[in-house]
This record gives C-alpha cells, structure tokens and sequence, in this order.
C-alpha cells in the first residue's frame, strides 16, 4: 500500500474537518523528504554541507541544509493549499499561508532537518512534523494552538540506510519505506507496536551534572546489574533524536533528553515542544508508549512561545513509568 492510499484510509476515520487536509499535507511532506533524501546522498558533491552563517532563534548555527529544508518545506506547505501557517525551527515567527486559510486550514510545526550536527558526518538526520487545527488561524499566540493532545497527526521521516516515513493520524503509527528509484513510500511497517519494556537507553551522558537527582538515580539504575530486571540496559545515542526515537518505537527501552537542573527554579530542556517533542509524544503514545517530561505527559504541556523547549523520556511505558517513579522518590 501506498503512503496516499494509507492517507486516503485514514481520512476516513477522522470525522473533522480537517482530515482532508491532514491527508494533503502528509503526501507533500513524503514528496519533500524524497527530495530531502536525494540532496543528503549528493550534499558533498554539491559544496552543501557546512554552516550557512549566523544562528537561528534558538541560539544553533545554522547549517546550509537546515536554510534549504527549511525553504523548500516552506514552499511545498504553501502550495499544499491545506497549512494556514509554519512553525519552523528555521523561522523566528510563524509563516503564514493564506493560500491555506479556511475551516480545512492546519497549523503545521516542522524541524525540516532535525540532527544537523550529525551531517557533516554523514549520519543519521530527519524531518519531524506536526499537523493542529488551526481554527481560521487566529494568530493569538502559541497557547491558542492548545495542548499536544491537540494535534491531529504526527510523523517523522528518517534519513538512514533506507528512508523511513512514520506517522499517526490518531489511530495507531505506521511506518514506511521509501523506494529510492521511484520516491514513492510503501508501507513496511502497519500498526508499530512498542515493546512494553525494552533493554536501551539513549540520552546524551556528558551532561550528567546538569540532571534532576531522579535523572540520576535512574540512569544509574539502568546501568547496574540485575539479572531478574533485565539490567544493565545498553546505552544507544546517534545525536539525531529522529534516530533514537525510531529504534526506541521498533526495540523498546528509553530515548531522553532531561532538562538541565543547574539552577532548579529554571529547568531548561534542550528539545522544542512544538517540533520535536510533542509529535514524538504523539507517535509513541500511539504505539502503546508513553512520553513524560519526568513530572507529567508530555501530551499535556501547552506552549507559551513557539518555540518552547521541554524535558522528553519517551518509549515503552513500564521503563517511563520506572523513570517518573525516580523523579518522584
Ligand atoms: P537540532 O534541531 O538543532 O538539530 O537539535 C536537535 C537534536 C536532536 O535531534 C538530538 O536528539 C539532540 O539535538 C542532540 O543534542 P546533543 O548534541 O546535546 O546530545
Ligand atoms: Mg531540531
């Protein structure tokens, strides 16, 4: 079955309005990531790879690819006629689409080139999205988008060994493969389930003495022997969440990025919720897992800037229910 044929399915079991929509702007996004897929294997013959200049809103330098994913994103949403605006990593301000205004009209929130650290070295990169109702889109500011409980779908596409589509439409997440000589995805994986309990974490280690002490305790946990619980778990880590997530969602076990607790009134995650977090919390929670900031569901955090940063332990819900556990001792 076909990425369209999939969409046209699951249209159907979403009675809004906006499931119309969703349909057309999920297709242009597997449209793009085939064009994404083909840039990333040509980058270096092409002088594509390297900083661009400058640094986006959230204080990252920008690489050449993060300006060019995030332009032909632009362009293809625009032309989707179904997003009433952007929210890019790429983009201070969210971007309007008149073209896509209207009852049907979606908010989508995007990191086009998520991981870009990981491209100079030709590693694992990928595109998270994330698709709301925009109620007319009233620019009232990010709150009016709701809680992640709000979104309508989510997906994410990986640019690994083979191109890798994954998304929810709220019932259930379903990956695909995309054929290299056509661009076309196929869908390879129906209906992911996540293993209850898994045997790997990820999370970036160096930043041990910026954790919450339930953090610590927990990874600590997780490294110490016991036979009976499954431990010690292997640590994974690629540096492209997209990556992480998908081994996660398919092996089961941890991916997480806590927040830094240097001055604990001020907990600073590192991820943003609309594009990163929130989408990833949508797609596990879809195959059976479950996704907290360490002290609440993920799906429940509503944003007050664009581009908020929150605490993410996603993966098989008895080993992020262990996780909450700790933070609550
Ligand atoms: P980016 O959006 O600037 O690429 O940053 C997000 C990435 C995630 O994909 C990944 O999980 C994380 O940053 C890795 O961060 P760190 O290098 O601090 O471990
Ligand atoms: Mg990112």
């Amino acid at each position: 079955m076909t990425l369209d044929e999939h969409l046209a399915r699951q249209q159907a079991t979403l009675a809004s309005d906006q499931a119309r929509g969703m349909a057309l702007v999920v297709s242009r996004i597997g449209s793009v990531a085939a064009v994404i897929a083909q840039e990333l294997a040509h980058a270096a013959l092409r002088v594509q790879l390297g900083y661009a200049g400058g640094t986006n809103l959230t204080g990252d330098q920008v690489k050449k690819l993060d300006v060019w994913g995030h332009e032909i994103m632009t362009a293809a949403l625009r032309k989707s006629g179904a997003c009433a605006a952007l929210v890019s990593e790429e983009a201070p301000e969210p971007i309007e689409m008149p073209e896509g205004k209207g009852s049907t009209g979606l908010v989508v929130a995007c990191d086009p080139v998520d991981g870009s650290s990981n491209l100079d070295v030709n590693g694992t990169v990928g595109t998270i999205f994330s698709l709301r109702p925009s109620r007319g889109w009233d620019p009232a500011g990010p709150a009016a988008l709701g809680p992640g409980t709000e979104q309508i779908a989510a997906g994410y596409v990986m640019y690994g060994p083979a191109t890798t589509l994954v998304y929810t439409a709220g019932s259930g997440t379903h990956g695909f493969t995309m054929d290299r000589a056509t661009g076309e995805f196929f869908l390879t994986h129906p209906d992911i389930r996540i293993p209850q309990k898994g045997k790997v974490y990820g999370i970036n280690e160096g930043n041990i003495s910026t954790w919450h002490p339930g953090q610590r305790a927990f990874v600590e946990y997780l490294r110490t022997p016991d036979k009976a619980t499954g431990r010690p778990y292997s640590l994974r880590y690629s540096g492209a969440m997209v990556a992480d997530v998908h081994r996660t969602l398919l092996d089961g076990g941890l991916f997480m990025y806590p927040a830094d607790m240097r001055d604990p009134a001020k907990p600073k995650g590192k991820l943003r919720l609309l594009y990163e977090v929130a989408p990833m919390g949508m797609i596990v929670e879809q195959a059976g897992g479950r996704a907290s900031t360490g002290t609440e569901r993920v799906l429940d955090v509503t944003a007050t800037e664009y581009h908020q940063r929150a605490a993410i332990i996603v993966g098989s819900p008895d080993d992020v229910a262990l996780a909450e556990e700790f933070y609550r001792r």
